[in-house]
């Protein structure tokens, strides 16, 4: 791999400046067996082509920023990447010909079933024999099975091959199987028509230029870090089809299976979902990131870190010791005495030099100082599986998340809630003392009473309310003049201001569907789970406790599994939004399925916590049919992986998982929003409770629920923030009716749900909240995990009290449980405690 430019003294000179002051991010050490490997392979890759004979790339111009999804991307490149591609020699060499003939076989865009043909099957098997022909993967091969992780009959490593880069799989959940490993990393393929995933292979680059599908904008780099012509790897930005892709790295002239070889040994020696090897290939030190779908190669792609001759470079630079200059050759050095103390003040030297390298090594990479590595695994890479959104309790997240609220001013609560929150007390304990010192600043701020006295905002400019806050459950209520809730909300969208309306929703929406919530003292689910001794309630959502003992989640599962309970009037209120056409997107956090059920399509809805509408293993991610998994787990049964015989649970999303892709879109979602409604949600949970920030400073938010929750109950509230607390279904056919929705709303759920719902969930009379003997959980007595012997609550219509309704099986989501994976079947054993 060919050496960078040269580095200025100048930029030394900085870097050493900057040493002074700056932590160092230690790199990840190399793996050196891997590096002994794939150096053999580099030098096994007969077929690797040549830059400036075999092919010609012209850089020209850098490319700028360009958020992920934004596609305006300017040009910094009037002509193709590639000036010229020895054709002849491609369809010569057998690897390349047949890798050829397999990029036109998959339908570009994600939620799209693949359909294989048996002459693309065909295809497949040629391409494999072609590359397992080939030195490179003979090595590998054979590398392999001297490690036990292949068989040395090639009809097996053949198999092996073909699972883990032709098995079709998932990749959107809502459809067929729609993806594989080879057409994600060779071939490209587009997300939700917004943006691009993968596409990492530089022959496709070229074909899809050649074609004018692909518009090179330019290469990506640092000042310091100019590409060359014939570099082997590559960061590009371009546009293909019209999407653009802010960075890609790709190897270039690097032979198919010599890509094939590098990802396959890195996914068979790992069980990890994601895993990065780094390694010193030739003269470069690179970064190869493969992230594993179950037995399939998820994504695999290389980064570049450094090269060696940059190093040596720096070395060169320096006014080293010659002792110093004998320490970093390498050689080892016998001292005694004199020698011995010079070699020992080398010594400190050759620890100064290294570390600067290790520096320039982040600021090479990384470019901001002040985060090194780090900013370029988030920025650089631009694959979503490795900027990893994961579930995680608030408090965990003040720590961690970045997301940057909006502006509040210097003195604001937001600051005084994140000094307290960096500090150790538990969460609940930061906000009770955030209402304190929300009193200290705030002198009309006044404790009164317990939340159950607390009556709702009933809007209106000059009214006043007993605010009770999600801090003080038991009690504390606090006095304020709140800004007009619904009557400046309704005005707003009756004025036509509010066209792209964000709604983020929790448990509390559907409380009134029978589900009770998490948090809700006596009543929430967390308040239940007593009897499964488990150390602390949200262990529940915990995978490692899960995969200790899946006992307590699969009895909640069974409490939550869409088909016993119906969406309420809340539900058909966010329907009525998309129906006339305002609702931009909804961001659920709840597993219950009442979203779809009610009929708001599945564009428009984003369940950020997962579905029980798809089931896999929860170890090695093998999909598992979803319906055999419910049948198993509602039997008190555990279903069992076919592959690795671990235990498999619905796709909910567990504290520590990834979220899945569709939750990205709010990066594009909640700058474009007018509109922020937060309803039936404590906030609680990263990262929903920092997205409700992300809105544009001057976009109005409203806050519907029991109790102030997050930014709200910052004291005053921020200029264009709004909340009416209460029953959800009160304050919702309110808010429906200054907007004139009701009657069409309660049409619409008559029409959905057949003539047949249950009239308590219709809100007919403003009763105050507590009187409606059929209004939600707050009546509701629970026993269990919530409601065993419970009276029927509203919303909540066992199929045959129902004559004519469409029973679960005949709803969306239902449809979807019944989705099989041919490959699974279920192997349950008994949950019984006993086994
Ligand atoms: P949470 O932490 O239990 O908070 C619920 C919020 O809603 C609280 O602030 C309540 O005061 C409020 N609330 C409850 N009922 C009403 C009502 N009738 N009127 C007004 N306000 C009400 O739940 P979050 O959603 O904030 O937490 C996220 C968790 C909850 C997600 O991970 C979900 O998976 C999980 N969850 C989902 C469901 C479901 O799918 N229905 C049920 C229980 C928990």
């Amino acid at each position: 791999m060919a050496p960078r430019s040269a580095m200025s003294c100048f930029g030394l000179l900085v870097i050493m400046l900057a040493m002074v002051s700056l932590p160092i991010d230690a790199s990840q050490a190399v793996n050196q067996e891997l590096s002994d490997l794939f150096n053999e392979l580099w030098k096994l890759d007969t077929n690797r082509m040549k830059p400036g004979t075999d092919y010609t790339i012209s850089l020209q111009g850098k490319a700028g920023y360009v958020s992920q999804g934004n596609n305006n991307a300017r040009d910094h490149a009037s002509s193709p990447l590639f000036s010229s591609v020895d054709e002849n020699k491609l369809k010569r060499i057998t690897t390349y010909s047949r890798f050829m003939k397999l990029l036109d076989n998959y339908e570009r865009s994600t939620g799209v079933a693949e359909h294989v043909t048996a002459d693309e099957v065909t295809e497949n098997n040629l391409f494999l024999d072609a590359v397992m022909g080939t030195e490179v993967m003979k090595r590998v091969h054979k590398y392999l099975v001297s490690k036990g992780f292949s068989r040395s009959d090639l009809r097996t490593f053949k198999s092996q091959l073909y699972t883990i880069w032709f098995r079709l799989y998932h990749r959107d959940r809502n459809a067929g199987e729609d993806s594989c490993g080879f057409e994600h990393v060779f071939v490209g393929e587009t997300k939700f028509g917004t943006e691009i995933a993968g596409f990492h292979n530089w022959v496709q680059f070229y074909l899809q230029e050649k074609s004018r599908n692909v518009d090179y904008k330019g290469y990506k780099a640092r000042d310091l870090d100019m590409p060359d012509t014939d570099d082997h790897i590559l960061n590009l930005q371009f546009s293909w089809h019209g999407l653009v892709k802010p960075v890609s790295s790709s190897f270039v002239g690097a032979s198919p299976e010599f890509e094939i070889a590098l990802y396959t040994t890195i996914f068979l020696l790992n069980t990890h979902r994601s895993t990065t090897v780094v390694v010193n290939i030739d003269q470069c030190q690179l970064e190869l990131v493969v992230v594993r779908h179950g037995r399939s190669i998820g994504t695999a792609y290389p980064k570049l870190l450094s090269t060696a001759h940059l190093v040596a470079q720096l070395q060169v630079r320096l006014p080293l010791h010659p002792l110093s200059k004998v320490l970093l050759s390498g050689k080892t050095v016998h001292a005694t005495g004199d020698t011995f103390q010079r070699f020992a003040l080398a010594e400190a030297e050759v620890e100064c030099v290294l570390q600067i390298q290790t520096f320039y090594v982040a600021l090479y990479v990384g470019g901001d100082m002040s985060k090194a590595r780090s900013s370029w695994d988030k920025r650089a890479s631009q694959e979503r599986v490795l900027t990893r959104v994961t579930r995680h309790s608030a408090s965990q997240a003040r720590q961690k998340e970045k997301i940057q609220p909006q502006d509040f001013g210097p003195d604001s609560h937001e600051s005084q809630q994140k000094k307290l929150s960096d500090s150790s007390f538990p969460l609940v304990q930061d906000l009770s003392l955030m209402s304190v010192s929300g009193q200290a600043a705030s002198l009309s701020w006044k404790v009164s009473g317990s939340e159950g006295s607390s009556g709702p905002n009933h809007g209106g400019p000059s009214s006043s309310v007993t605010k009770p806050t999600e801090s003080s459950p038991g009690g504390s209520t606090v006095k304020h003049s709140p800004q007009s809730g619904l009557a400046s909300v309704s005005r707003l969208v009756k004025l036509g201001r509010c066209k792209n309306v964000v709604v983020v929703a929790g448990a509390g929406i559907s409380t009134a569907s029978g589900i009770p919530d998490f948090r809700t003292p006596g009543t929430g689910l967390y308040a239940n789970l007593a009897k499964y001794d488990i150390p602390y309630p949200e262990a529940v959502f915990n995978i490692d406790y899960f995969s200790n003992d899946p006992r307590p989640f699969f009895s909640l599962a069974k409490e939550l599994y869409p088909g016993t309970h119906r969406p309420n009037y809340i539900h058909y209120f966010i329907q009525m939004l998309h129906h006339k056409g305002l609702l931009l997107r909804m961001y659920t956090q709840n597993i219950d399925g009442l979203e779809k059920m009610c009929g708001i399509p599945d564009d428009k809805l984003v369940e950020a916590h997962g579905s029980f509408a798809t089931a896999s293993c929860h170890l090695c991610y093998t999909p598992f049919c979803a319906q055999e998994a419910k049948s198993a787990i509602m039997s008190d049964m555990v279903p069992v992986c076919t592959f690795c015989e671990a235990t498999v649970k619905p796709d909910i999303v567990f504290f520590g998982e990834d979220l899945p892709e569709k939750y990205f879109l709010h990066s594009k979602d909640f700058p474009k929003a007018d509109l922020l409604i937060v309803m039936g949600t404590s906030l609680q949970i990263e990262p929903f409770a920092s997205l409700v920030n992300t809105v544009r400073s001057t976009v109005p938010r409203l806050l519907l629920n029991r109790n102030a929750v997050g930014p709200f109950q910052k004291v005053p509230l921020k200029r264009g923030d709004y909340m009416e607390l209460g029953d959800l279904v009160d304050t919702v056919r309110r808010f429906a009716e200054m907007l004139g929705w009701h009657s069409e709303i309660q049409d619409l759920m008559a029409s959905r749900e057949n003539g047949t719902v249950h009239t308590s969930s219709f809100p007919a009379i403003s009763l105050p909240s507590g009187n409606d003997p059929g209004r939600g959980t707050t009546q509701t007595k629970t026993t269990g995990l919530g409601r065993r012997g419970a009276s029927e609550p509203s919303g909540r219509l066992p199929p045959k009290s129902r004559p004519g309704a469409r029973g679960p099986s005949s709803n969306s989501s239902e449809k979807s449980e019944s989705e099989t994976d041919s490959k699974s079947t279920v192997s349950a054993v008994s949950s019984s405690p006993s086994t």
